[in-house]
């Protein structure tokens, strides 16, 4: 830039107004982008929103584990593929108390609890609900993941002062019939109304590199952008293959293509927390920069996710050090994502 010339944040791209109307062509084409001219953008409007050397700490805890009647090709849980896996009933209340105050301890401000079900029953719920409660009780963030879910499950967990649901989308709508057929993009889009309208957060994303196409990771990002409100937190997986599933040899996307998904997710996304989720553990500490810079500004941090490893915390620690990474220690249940276009 010429000496003197301020900067124009139409053309750095630093407004931060959140537009959900992009078009399929606008997504492509900033996937198009020189790597460079990507970064710069996505960082810039990640400079724009939020402070750019934090990063939130969520933990996961699988609640209830494996044995699920759905067909989804990319996951360990599913009972109709052999991986190994040992099924688990929901956890005793006791145990994931112990667990949460693990994970605070160790510095998370999140604590989420995944359950492989289709959907839970009326019966189960009230017990997550008393889970929710009592992670709230210890000053953490609370998350569920617990499959589809009716008005009413919504509304409960609501109550008991859950901040966030996740659900993921996990594709395009186009390339989704290839990966489940338990049940359709509709549902997840019926589940994503039902927790909106209890007033709980959304926390909902997709995984990457299951054989999708350029354009799949694109519709995946633009639907996520174009919901009637964005998602307040947008969980980036690469997948995580795991034998005995359909996608258990599927090959490694490129690293700059997931650069990518994460740039353009900040720039479409501008105000909601990017997470940089499965899929760490194989990823180098410069790959995970390049995602930072790009604009993730959360991890799972824990050994877990929810059955498949995650990087150990003093990896995490000694990263975040190099980089001059901060955790973020405030809690964030107040940020607010404007859905004005
Ligand atoms: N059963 C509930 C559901 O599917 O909605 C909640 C748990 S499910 C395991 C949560 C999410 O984990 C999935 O939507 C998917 O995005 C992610 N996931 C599962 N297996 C994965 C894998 N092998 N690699 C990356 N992400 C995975
Ligand atoms: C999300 O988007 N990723 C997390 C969380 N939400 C529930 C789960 C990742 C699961 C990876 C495979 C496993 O550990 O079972
Ligand atoms: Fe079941 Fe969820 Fe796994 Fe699908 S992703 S098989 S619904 S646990």
């Amino acid at each position: 830039m010429a000496e003197g010339t301020q900067q124009d944040p139409a053309q750095t791209g630093t407004h931060s107004a959140v537009r959900r109307d992009w078009t399929r062509a606008e997504v492509q084409a900033l996937f198009a982008l020189p790597f460079n001219d990507l970064l710069f953008r996505a960082h810039s409007l990640h400079r724009a929103n939020f402070e750019p050397n934090a990063v939130q700490l969520s933990t996961l805890l699988s609640i209830k584990t494996g044995a699920c009647p759905e067909d989804c090709a990319y996951c360990p849980q599913s009972a109709r593929f052999d991986t190994g896996l040992k099924a688990e009933a929901l956890l005793p209340l006791e145990e994931v108390k112990r667990a949460a105050a693990e994970a605070k301890a160790n510095g998370a401000t999140r604590f989420c609890m995944g359950a492989a079900w289709r959907s839970p029953k009326d019966r189960d719920l009230e017990k997550v609900a008393a889970m929710v409660r009592e992670v709230k009780a210890l000053g953490l963030e609370s998350c569920v993941t617990l499959g589809m879910l009716k008005p009413h499950q919504a509304e409960q967990l609501a109550d008991a002062g859950l901040d966030y649901y996740n659900h993921n989308l996990d594709t395009s709508p186009e390339y989704y019939g290839e990966i489940i057929s338990t049940r359709t993009y509709e549902d997840r889009l019926d589940t994503l109304e039902n927790v909106r309208a209890a007033g709980v957060k959304v926390c909902c994303g997709g995984i990457v590199g299951m054989g999708e196409s350029d354009g799949d990771r694109a519709e995946l990002l633009r639907t996520l952008a174009n919901l009637p409100q964005q998602p307040e937190s947008v969980p980036i997986n690469e997948l995580v293959p795991v034998a005995g599933t359909p996608l258990g040899e599927t090959a490694k996307l490129d690293p700059f293509e997931f650069v990518r998904t994460i740039a353009v997710a900040r720039i479409l996304m501008p105000r909601s927390y990017v997470r940089l989720s499965a899929g760490r553990t194989e990823m180098s500490d410069e790959m995970q920069a390049l995602c930072f810079f790009a604009g993730a500004n959360s991890i799972f941090y824990g050994e877990r996710l929810l059955t498949t490893g995650n990087p150990q915390n003093d990896r995490d620690r000694a990263l975040f050090e190099r980089l001059g990474v901060k955790p973020e220690t405030r809690v964030t249940t107040e940020v607010a994502v404007s859905c004005g276009t």
